[in-house]
């Protein structure tokens, strides 16, 4: 594998690629423009990502094409970038129709609240791009060292504060927004990124907030509105978390240093759940993201990727220090954090109604995989309601859809439309198996160590026939596999968090908090399949015989001291 990002001078390669790439240009241009191969250039790899499109290669063919003497069989991802995960019927048609050209009649809800496309190839790259942009919808800032898509409590239209709260998620997300005309050049022929004026490809052109060398790496911010934590809130960067007293607004405590990637065996690597600093009005928010990403602009580590993160800045500096320098750009103090309570992490199943009386309706679908297969035919299924009912469809950061805006008198239609396409099943899942999620993993992703999304439904079959052996069978357990330890399904976050190890082979972490204020603790090293079984099976059983009444599955695993807590929201490996 090429590995760009390693280097022995005084910064990362990845930050002389960024300093000399004329504000992300490089060559992608000439890169896309060559037809004799179906990757681009080295250095294009990398400032690619900010266009939000990654170059893969399918890994179930890659040595048996090595041994043909041909070339991997590229692809690219894409990835959108859609504020809280919320669109209109009309753009998940659009979505659709991207996705039946150039990406094999799938898409790939993400943890992120947007949407993926896999296996596309370079001929088509800036043709999909185009397609996604004409629906007001980008992929700049997707990927990239750069405040990537801002997570918003599921749903706007649940109360004021939820819909204040995704106001507030678009104004950050557009602020944040990378200024470079790049984009506008390569994808969209000059004309304007959607939202903005003009395309800045102006002379002298700026990154006002970024610089050119835009952040040491990547930033995630969300916004949640309690007791809701559906967006996962302190795996974040940057982290909102709404006080609503008597049904009004106060403001949002600010958590910051939250992440998950980590490497096996290297301990100055490790996730964080992120900590609060303060509070602030709802007024404030924009401009303490900024001042949060302008401190960690100045003061991340730009020589070490491993070590690059908001996370490891606030340690290296303290929490105390970090805050301060936040207030002192900001020139205000942030007010003392409000206490809040969150009940769980899960989208809540079914039906639910807004405070106008309009219907709500989450489809839970296995890793976010949207296809058609066999009776199971959620891409067709998906299209059909677009057309039917014109509903809104809204992402969540659980891979799953919310159908949004149903009428009373259309619900039922709804539901024909969603049995016709095999897409009902979920009304009979256990929360067990709504609650489960996977990363991509293989074969599109380069660094997966182990299956993740294509192992999901059989780890979920055999602990989900254990827990019914336990009578635990309507008890909602969270468990998240990732393919390796960078923890894009936030494994280290759920009450069983399997991380890939080796080809068939997973580390166990357990213990976390079922509303995702803890990390859990490694458990087991290196354990198959089999053994992961063995190793929950008497812990189940314990829990079904010694668990308190609605005591979660990790907290019960602390409180009877079979895993030790994990102090101040870090992991130990003792
Ligand atoms: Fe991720 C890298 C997929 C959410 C932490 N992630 C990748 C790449 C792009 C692999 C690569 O660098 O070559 C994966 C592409 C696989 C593929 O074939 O599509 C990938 N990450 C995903 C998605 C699609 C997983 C999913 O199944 O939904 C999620 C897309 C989110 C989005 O829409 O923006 C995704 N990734 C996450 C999350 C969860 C979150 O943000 O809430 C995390 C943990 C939180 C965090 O950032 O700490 C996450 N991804 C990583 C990391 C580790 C970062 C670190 O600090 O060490 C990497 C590797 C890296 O950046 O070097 C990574
Ligand atoms: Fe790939 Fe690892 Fe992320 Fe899974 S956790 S998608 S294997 S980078």
């Amino acid at each position: 594998m090429n590995d760009t990002t390693k280097t022995t001078s005084a910064v990362s390669a990845a930050e002389v690629i960024k300093s000399e790439s004329n504000f992300l240009r490089g060559t992608i241009k000439e890169s896309l423009a060559d037809a004799v191969t179906g990757a681009v250039a080295d250095a294009d790899q990398i400032l690619l990502k900010f266009h939000g499109t990654y170059q893969q290669d399918d890994r179930d063919v890659r040595l048996e094409r090595q041994k043909q003497k041909l070339e991997p069989d590229y692809g690219f991802m894409i990835r959108a970038r859609i504020t809280g995960g919320v669109i209109a019927a009309e753009q998940w048609l659009a979505l659709d129709d991207i996705a039946t050209r150039y990406a094999k009649d799938s898409i790939r809800l993400t943890t992120r609240q947007t949407v993926q496309y896999h296996r596309v190839e370079k001929k088509d790259l800036k043709a999909a791009i185009q397609a996604i942009n004409e629906i007001q919808l980008t992929t700049i800032a997707a990927c990239g060292d750069v405040n990537r898509n801002v997570l918003s409590a599921t749903n706007p239209t649940l109360s004021e504060a939820h819909a204040e709260t995704y106001r507030l998620a678009g104004a950050i997300s557009d602020h944040l927004i990378p200024e470079t005309g790049s984009y506008s050049d390569i994808w969209l022929d000059g004309k304007p990124l959607y939202g903005k004026q003009k395309a800045n490809s102006g002379s002298p052109e700026s990154e006002p907030i970024y610089g050119k060398t835009y952040l040491p790496r990547k930033f995630k911010i969300a916004l949640a509105v309690p007791p809701d934590n559906d967006v996962d809130v302190y795996a974040n960067d940057l982290g909102y978390v709404a006080i609503v007293e008597q049904g009004k607004l106060l403001g949002y405590n600010v958590l910051v240093g939250g992440g998950m990637g980590m490497s096996h065996g290297d301990t100055k690597t490790y996730p964080n759940a992120a900590r609060v600093i303060g509070m602030c009005t709802p007024e404030q928010v924009v401009a303490v993201a900024e001042q949060v990403v302008t401190v960690q602009r100045d003061y991340g580590n730009r020589q070490e990727r491993k070590n690059a993160r908001l996370k490891y800045t606030i340690d290296r500096h303290g929490l105390a220090w970090f805050r301060e320098e936040v207030e002192r750009r900001l020139g205000f103090e942030l007010q003392q954090a409000r206490p809040f309570h969150f009940n769980t992490t899960a989208d809540q199943p079914g039906w639910r109604q807004d405070s106008s009386g309009l219907w709500h309706w989450c489809v839970h679908i296995m890793s976010g995989r949207i296809s058609d297969t066999g009776e199971q035919r959620y891409l067709s299924g998906f299209r059909a309601i677009a057309k039917a009912l014109g509903c809104g469809f809204i992402m969540t950061a659980n891979q799953n859809l919310v159908l949004s805006g149903i009428r009373d008198e259309d619900k039922a239609r709804l539901e024909a439309l969603a049995a016709e396409y095999g897409m009902a099943a979920d009304a009979n899942w256990t929360p067990f198996r709504r609650q489960a999620m996977a990363c991509v993993g293989l074969p599109t992703c380069a660094l997966a160590m182990a299956e993740s999304e294509r192992a999901l439904p059989d780890f979920v079959q055999r602990i989900e026939s254990v827990m019914q052996q336990c009578g635990l069978e309507q008890r909602a357990i969270t468990m998240r596999i990732t393919g390796c330890p960078n923890g894009c399904a936030r494994p280290y976050l759920a009450e069983i968090g399997l991380v890939g190890k080796g080809p068939g082979h997973y580390n166990l972490y357990l213990g976390a908090a079922a509303d995702g204020s803890r990390l859990n603790k490694l458990y087991r090293e290196n354990i198959s399949e089999d053994a992961v079984i063995a190793e929950l099976e008497p812990l189940l059983q314990r829990y079904a015989q010694e668990g308190l009444e609605e005591e979660a599955f990790g907290d019960f695993l602390i409180r009877s001291q079979l895993i030790k807590a994990v102090t101040e929201g870090r992991l130990f490996h003792d």
